[in-house]
């Protein structure tokens, strides 16, 4: 096990890029109180640049997991055009359907995305939770994805000063000395309009926020604001070739974090 670790570990690091890209699976409220279609904007994107964002190809799936079950959304998605402070780029809507309380997690396996300026192939399989009546129903599980981070405190409901801490696995197993990008979702997505709203911080100086996971894959980042804050973990996946081309397989997941007032 210990050298399949250590070149997981290698392969993240060698596969840091230059701009820190993060799928997004938008939507501004993971606390739901009413049953419903919740909207969900997919945005492949540098949110915390608030900067250029990705033509997403047509994902290859998009589910939900509620109480263990694994239910695909996919027929919900509908192609968009996600609207950027840069340029405007192909993105996808979707719909989960909220019933019961408990905890909603949604997965999204894109299509790889070819990124010109590396020659390589870029995978961000993503993760995000929803909750209703404040009733924990499974957001620590993981749900089973070639390469994903499990969180270790509730994602839903962050408080702004406290930490966060999640556990990366690629197929199953606890990959030690990955690096995690962080980022904060600088301007958020508008609903209605599919373009970015209002930047409410800048970039940080010296470029990605990065934490190293341990020797169990876990790491710990404290958290310094309300809003979105997204993990990713880079070539921490399996797959590592696609179409020929070196294939970036990474673990990406979004969490909320509130204001304690
Ligand atoms: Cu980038």
């Amino acid at each position: 096990m210990k050298p399949l670790l250590f070149s997981a570990a290698l392969a993240a690091l060698a596969a840091a890029p230059a701009c820190a890209h993060f799928q997004l699976i938008y939507n501004p409220e993971p606390n739901l109180e009413r049953p419903g279609d919740v909207p969900l904007r997919l945005i492949f994107w540098h949110p915390m640049e608030n900067g250029h964002a990705m033509d997403m190809g047509k994902p290859l799936e998009l589910f939900y997991v509620f109480k263990g079950e694994k239910i695909d959304i996919g027929e919900t998605l509908a192609p968009i055009t996600f609207t950027g402070a840069q340029n405007g780029a192909a993105a996808f809507e979707a719909a989960l359907p909220v019933k019961r309380n408990g905890d909603y997690i949604v997965g999204l396996v894109p299509a790889p995305y070819y990124e010109e300026s590396e020659d390589i192939y870029i995978q961000q399989i993503t993760k995000v939770f929803f909750n209703k009546g404040g009733i924990p129903s499974g957001w620590n599980e993981p749900l089973g994805l070639p390469t994903e981070i499990v969180p270790l405190n509730k994602p839903t409901n962050v408080i702004a000063g406290s930490t966060f801490s999640g556990r990366l696995l690629s197929q199953g197993a606890p990959v030690a000395g990955a690096e995690i990008e962080i980022e904060y979702i600088a301007a958020e997505p508008d609903m209605e309009t599919n373009a970015v709203g209002e930047a409410t911080v800048g970039p940080v100086p010296g470029g990605a926020i990065v934490a190293i996971t341990d020797e169990n894959g876990v790491f710990t980042f404290g958290i310094p604001r309300a809003g979105h804050w997204g993990f990713a973990a880079l070539g921490a996946g399996p797959a590592t070739e696609h179409e020929g081309k070196e294939l970036s397989q990474d673990a990406v997941i979004w969490i909320k974090a509130y204001d304690l007032d």
